[in-house]
């Protein structure tokens, strides 16, 4: 029996929350020189730069994507470099041009190339104050209400433009807000959620930027990269959905996420101060329908709340 190929991957925001995590997985996965990971201004952390191949790239210069690609005769590229929402609205003209551009030249760079496949993330941001908030639909209404759901929207059409118009076999979800301990989230509204754990534990106070019974749906890292390979690795012929795959794990309010802390560090005494990032929140799902990704993929989160705390406090204390 012959061995499968090993894919050759590139990853771009590798220095990012979810990219730093997931470059590691897939070197575990495929082996530590199939896999690229790409950053632009953020230094990689060491463990990311010395356990495989690491170049600086700009997503918005074509020339730079490309030259990565062929030196490392890569075929599928995990499209993570992206301004997330609440930078996006402090900077809608670059959260376009990050997001959109960069999007356009990956999609291009693997075009031209033939062959080469994408995962590209989208958002629970997608969706927007129309939308209906609890077990939010696979098919609704997209009309969200920030620069960076315009974005997720958008890309999740251009990349469905490209499956049926090139063919390109291009992949991804929309993804919760993320919880996770290696490397700490950046200009997301969903970032409180990780920001009480460091806070927690460093200092027992934390005051979080929307109110207490925001609830918004959220998923663990191991979910979350589980769920990315696992849509890659997924028989294209059984997939009906391609780019924008509702992924749902959890759905709790920040006081019933400080309330699980404090069963942890009794001391942790968490206030509430909203600002601009509250009516990002409050225009977002509550709770998500995920069950396309069940049927078509097998999708199956792992972690709940509970879970997810003690883990998160375990490695944050190591
Ligand atoms: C954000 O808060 O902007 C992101 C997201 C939900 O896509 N974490």
């Amino acid at each position: 029996m012959c061995a499968r190929k090993s894919p050759r991957i590139m990853v771009t925001g590798a220095a990012g929350q979810i990219g730093s995590e997931l470059t590691l997985a897939l070197r575990g996965r495929y082996g530590n020189e199939n896999v690229v990971a790409t950053g632009h201004k953020t230094k990689p952390s060491p463990k990311l730069r010395d356990s495989g191949p690491f170049e600086f790239i700009d997503v918005t210069r074509r020339e730079s994507i490309e030259a990565v690609v062929d030196k490392f005769n890569v075929d599928t590229i995990y499209h993570l470099a992206a301004i997330l929402s609440a930078v996006g609205e402090e900077k809608p003209h670059l959260a376009w041009d990050v997001n959109m551009n960069g999007l356009y030249n990956i999609l291009e760079v693997a075009r031209e190339r033939q062959g080469v496949r994408v995962f590209c993330p989208s958002s629970i941001a997608a969706f927007g104050p129309e939308t209906p908030r609890e077990n939010t639909p696979q098919e609704t209404v997209l009309r969200p209400k920030t620069m960076y759901g315009v974005t997720k929207v958008a890309g999740e059409l251009l990349c469905d433009y490209y499956f049926h118009r090139y063919g390109l076999d291009v992949r991804g979800v929309r993804y919760p807000g993320i919880l996770s301990s290696e490397t700490p989230p950046g200009g997301g509204t969903t970032d409180y959620a990780c920001e009480i754990f460091y806070e927690a534990i460093k200092h027992k106070r934390y005051t979080c930027f929307v109110r207490e019974d925001t609830v918004l749906p959220m998923m663990y890292m191991p979910d979350c990269i589980r769920g990315a390979i696992e849509l890659m690795e997924a028989d294209l012929s059984q997939l009906k959905h391609h780019a924008d795959f509702n992924l749902a794990a959890m759905s709790f309010s920040a006081g019933e996420l400080a309330a699980e802390i404090k069963k942890h560090i009794p001391e942790l005494i968490c206030e509430y101060e909203p600002d601009f990032r509250q009516q990002i929140a409050d225009s977002w799902p509550r709770s998500i329908d995920d069950s396309a990704a069940r049927e078509e993929w097998g999708w199956k989160p792992q972690y709940g709340l509970e879970a997810m705390v003690t883990d998160m406090l375990e490695n944050l204390r190591k």
